[in-house]
């Protein structure tokens, strides 16, 4: 299950978000994780067009939750903190911060696009504050506590691949390991940084600074969730950054995804998360107050940016940005159940371009190693696929194996 990590400076609705993204109006499945009893780790879900309504079945499932024909599952996700520069040196919660965000495979870097909170978080007058100086904050803080790791092993990582029964990326790659940087993280970073692996025993400083720059932009990828759209000029701000930058940016209001989904875990309203609409359920029920307020929420946000945004952020941190697909494993292809009768029980986030054959490994070792063939469907259509059919998004698959249950 992929981590999901919410960053930024202080007071720009980081909770907020985590809240927004945990509060779940449905019963929950029972994951592990939720037993954890670190109040900033929790559940939040993606959602993904479930495969039930094309089928014409109505599904029971069981690792997840399928709301009105969309499916939603779940990742985790980590509230990490209010950062402040510096905090590569131990400022504010530095070191505990940066401790969290080592196991976290992609950021959600909440920031206030409103203006109106300076860059320590405290309050000022909107638009005084330029957004843009926060997003290089963070990139700045990060790429120095990368240079710093990297720094304070860098004699001991030129000695080992001195010693030659070491090739240079293996060496990087098992010391950078604990934040979850991966071979290819490297090898994409020296490219990037116009250096080959050879290079490694001759850098100097500049040279591990540009590699640490590289290496924190490819394995803690971004994306901006600008929070606050609600207060002007956060709309403006918004635009010129969406044109700015190099990164996926979501128009965002927690508060509204809070109000929303509150209303609808109290039954005053039907609201499936990401959609740009809700039903009124007994209108007599709601005060005024709060009429006007999911009023507000509609012509201001909903119409506006079609969404609150809030799905939509970890929907794009986990499809697009880790590159991640659905897929739904069944034991009967006609009937799309497993061995219980549960219709489409499980949607399975996996990495795109994943072989069926590493798909039954996800569910049983022992699958996969006594895997015959696979059925695939796909658009309505049932295929007999090898073990290197390379599955897609929302595929429905069947592996047969001389062990299977
Ligand atoms: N107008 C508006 N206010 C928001 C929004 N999201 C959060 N806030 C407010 O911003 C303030 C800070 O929110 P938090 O979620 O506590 O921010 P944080 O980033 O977790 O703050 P620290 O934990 O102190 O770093 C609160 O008063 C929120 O109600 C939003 O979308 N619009
Ligand atoms: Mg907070």
């Amino acid at each position: 299950m992929p981590l999901i990590g919410i960053v930024g400076k202080p007071n720009v609705g980081k909770t907020s978000l985590f809240k927004a993204l945990t509060l779940a109006d449905v019963k929950i499945a029972n994951y592990p994780f939720t037993t954890t009893y670190d109040p900033n780790i929790g559940i939040g879900y993606v959602s993904v067009k479930c495969v039930c309504r094309e089928l014409g079945v109505k599904d029971n499932p069981r690792n997840s939750v399928c709301i009105d024909g969309t499916r939603f599952i779940g990742v985790k996700v980590i509230d990490i903190g209010g950062l402040v520069p510096g905090a590569y040196m131990g400022r504010g919660i530095g070191n505990l911060f940066l401790d969290h965000i080592r196991r976290a495979d992609v950021l959600l870097h909440v920031i206030d696009v409103s203006g109106s909170t300076d860059a320590e978080g405290n309050i000022i007058e909107p638009g005084k504050h330029d957004p843009m100086e926060d997003i290089q904050f963070i990139e700045e803080e990060l790429s120095m506590w990368f240079f710093n790791i990297l720094k304070r092993n860098w004699r001991s990582i030129v000695n080992r691949i001195r010693a030659g029964r070491e090739k240079p990326i293996n060496v990087l790659s098992e010391m950078l390991s604990g934040l979850k940087v991966r071979r290819e993280h490297i090898k994409e970073a020296l490219r990037e940084a116009g250096l080959s692996e050879d290079d490694i025993m001759k850098m100097k400083d500049d040279d591990v600074q540009r590699l640490a720059n590289k290496l924190m932009k490819i394995s803690k990828p971004m994306v901006v969730v600008a929070n606050k759209i609600d207060i002007d000029p956060g709309e403006d701000n918004y635009k010129e950054l969406a044109r700015k930058l190099d990164l996926p940016v979501i128009p965002c209001c927690c508060v509204a995804e809070i109000a929303l989904k509150m209303a609808a875990k109290n039954g005053l309203i039907k609201y499936v998360p990401g959609d740009s609409d809700f039903k009124i359920i007994d209108s007599s029920k709601l005060t005024s107050e709060q009429k006007k307020a999911l009023v507000w929420i509609k012509e201001n946000i909903l119409d506006k940016y079609g969404e609150t945004g809030v799905q939509k952020a970890i929907n794009t941190a986990v499809f697009d940005v880790l590159n991640m697909i659905v897929v739904f494993p069944v034991e009967d292809e006609y009937k799309y159940t497993d061995h219980h009768g549960n219709v489409l029980p499980d949607a399975i986030l996996v990495d795109k371009r994943i072989t069926i054959k590493k798909f039954a490994e996800k569910i049983h070792t022992e699958l996969a190693e006594t895997f015959i063939y696979g059925i695939v469907i796909r658009n309505g259509k049932l295929e007999r696929v090898g073990a290197d059919f390379i599955l897609e998004n929302r595929d429905i698959v069947k592996i047969v194996a001389a062990k299977s249950r």
